[in-house]
């Protein structure tokens, strides 16, 4: 469990952490000397029943709220913090307003400095505190007075803070473990180490995972969870992590480290966004933006996908085209800013990390969003992939552990899943062109493969499944890799064909026959022909010059059987002579069966296998 700090600058954050951990959470130099919180602070605590609780202290300063958003993601619940001597101060909505706009539902106030302030003038301040908490997602939070300098209080907000978590919840975890990085360093003797808010699932020591966006790959040497080495970090824990196979300079702050193809990286994505009712202007179609989710920055423009504007206080669906890719999953909550003068302008949740473009004004469209942000992934997917969607983009789409077809009219084969009318119309397409192809090519046994897929215009990985399907089916059959319908016979017409020709002159005369080149020749038959009878078995091709009549071949086999019976072994001459046959056609008949396994060459002779 992780609760953050939130609060004007110079209010008590860093102080108060002190106070409740003994860690001074302000780690940097330059922080100690100025005596101001720049970054991200961190320190954990113990709870009255043993549980570990870790606590980010975010700085108060308005230059640094980049950091306070970073800091902000992947809280539990929120500690703001207001002095009493000075009340609400712009940071303190500021940041109020983001905890909201990332839905933290648990909260306290620590009404610190209480030993400045007397008794009326601190119910004043607590009465504009419970004010402003008012319509938010902390409304009705606790208010605690405390003292770092008297140490009143010290011990009911450790009280309270303990009671935002009860015992029998358990932190979400899904087996989609992230942990977007917000601190990268080098340790002597160890090498990389990440730091972060883990997500969503479990770490574990040795884990290969990936870092999005970049795409590099990394394994966890070690882990710790507050400063002590553990085998297994638990979601919602702070984690740093010490990574091989990856350096310093290709990690920084934004980046995600996660299960391996689980994570989608991206430059477009859709949203629901809330526009704050403090907004000093609407969110304009075309705005430019800053995205916070995780802990990363980015630039964005924003396509707003109804009417032209959202105003203060509304809501609405927009597609986010970012300046760079960047690691997101659905239902990711984030904050959007404008910049000059730097502002909240408002925040939401990602619906589709990976979306096409949409037209605007489309009541289809926002349909679609609306169905997905309810949970119907798998089916939007499918809608938006009618030729097939493979189970790892839909694991990038949601945060589901495996896809789930139940209540779905679709069907998953191998790593693929299809919608239940685009699989019936796939299939009717292949019997269409499969029936055209056998029409146009009644001598071949079948389409190759790479046409049928090239014609069903599928993606190499969604048509082998396809392929699988449509043969378990019984829609297709493989045949020597190439693919027909079942009905489908190699067509030799009987009369005065090539064909026929062509097996009257080699069945005129079977054990001296000319060469399959001079047969096709004289019976103007092509090659298309002679495989077509190999296919169908009319004719055995026993060399590239050498082909009998199944009736010769079948007579010639059943010779060599019954002469070895006889003689023990069989010669060429002795065969040729047996047959009437020349020379070059027994050979090749000869050294067939040897590598069809079925004689074996013993000096001169053959004898069975
Ligand atoms: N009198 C008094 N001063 C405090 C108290 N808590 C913090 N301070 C002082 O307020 C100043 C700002 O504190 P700091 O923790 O750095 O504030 P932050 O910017 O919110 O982290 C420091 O000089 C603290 O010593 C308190 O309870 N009483
Ligand atoms: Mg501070």
């Amino acid at each position: 469990m992780i609760i953050g700090t939130a609060g004007h600058i110079d209010h008590g954050k860093s102080t108060l952490v002190t106070a409740l951990t003994g860690i001074d959470p302000d780690r940097l130099a330059e922080e100690k000397q100025r005596g101001m919180t720049i970054d991200l602070g961190f320190a954990h605590m113990r709870l009255p029943d043993g549980r570990q609780l870790g606590i980010v202290d975010v700085p108060g300063h308005a230059r640094f709220i980049r950091n306070m958003l970073a800091g902000a993601h992947g809280i539990d619940a929120v500690l703001l913090v207001v002095a009493a001597d000075e009340g609400l101060m712009p940071q303190t909505r500021e940041h109020l307003e983001i905890v909201d706009l990332l839905e933290v539902s648990r909260g306290l106030v620590a009404l610190t400095k209480v030993d400045l302030v007397d008794a009326a003038w601190r119910q004043l301040v607590e009465e504009e505190v419970a004010e402003a908490l008012r319509g938010t997602s902390v409304e009705g939070a606790r208010i605690v007075g405390v003292s770092a300098v008297t140490g009143e209080g010290i011990d009911e907000l450790k009280a309270a803070i303990a009671g935002l978590f009860p015992a029998s919840e358990p932190r979400s975890d899904v087996g989609r473990p992230r942990l977007p990085i917000d601190r990268v360093f080098t340790m002597s003797g160890f090498g990389t180490v990440v730091t972060g808010t883990l997500v969503d699932g479990k770490l574990a020591v040795g884990d290969e995972l990936d870092v999005v966006p970049n795409r590099l790959s990394t394994r966890i040497r070690g882990l710790q969870q507050h400063n002590t080495a553990v085998d297994e970090a638990v979601p919602g824990s702070r984690v740093a992590a010490n990574l091989t196979g990856i350096e310093k300079k290709d990690l920084s702050r934004g980046d995600v480290l996660a299960r391996r193809s689980t994570l989608a990286a991206t430059r477009r994505i859709d949203a629901h966004v809330r526009v704050v009712a403090s907004a000093s202007r609407p969110l304009k179609h075309g705005a430019e933006v800053l995205l916070h989710t995780g802990t990363v920055e980015v630039g964005a423009r924003a396509i707003v996908l109804d009417g032209d504007v959202i105003e203060p206080g509304g809501e609405g669906w927009v597609q986010l085209y970012l300046d760079h890719v960047i690691a997101a999953a659905a239902k990711d909550r984030f904050v959007l800013r404008v910049p000059s003068p730097s502002a909240t302008i408002g925040g939401g949740r990602f619906a589709d990390v990976a979306p096409r473009k949409h037209p605007r004004h489309d009541a289809a469209t926002r349909a679609s969003l609306q169905r997905r942000a309810e949970g119907n992934v798998l089916q939007e997917e499918l809608r938006k992939y009618p030729r097939g969607v493979s189970v790892a983009a839909f694991l990038k789409a949601s945060l589901a552990a495996e896809p789930d077809l139940t209540r779905l009219s679709a069907r998953r084969v191998g790593d693929w899943i299809f919608d239940d009318g685009a699989w019936a119309a796939m299939a009717a397409r292949a019997r269409a062109e499969l029936e055209a192809y056998h029409r146009a090519h009644a001598l071949r046994q079948g389409m190759p493969r790479e046409e049928l897929r090239s014609r069903l215009g599928l993606q190499g990985g969604s048509f082998g499944a396809a392929l699988k399907g449509l043969v378990a089916d019984g829609v297709v059959q493989e045949r020597d890799g190439d693919l027909a319908l079942p009905s489908h016979q190699v067509a030799i017409e009987a009369g005065d064909s090539p064909a026929a020709r062509l097996l009257e002159l080699l069945g005129a005369q079977p054990y001296t026959p000319p060469s399959v080149a001079e047969a096709m020749r004289a019976a103007g038959a092509s090659g298309e022909v002679v495989r077509a009878l190999v296919q169908r078995g009319d004719l055995v091709r026993v060399s590239e010059d050498t082909a009998f009549t199944r009736e010769a071949y079948d007579r010639a086999v059943a010779a060599i059987k019954e002469l070895i019976s006889i003689h023990g072994s069989v010669s060429v001459a002795q065969l040729r002579d047996h047959l009437g046959a020349s020379r070059r056609p027994v050979l090749a008949l000869l050294e067939h069966l040897d590598a069809e396994r079925v004689t074996r060459r013993v000096g001169d002779a053959r004898v069975l296998r």
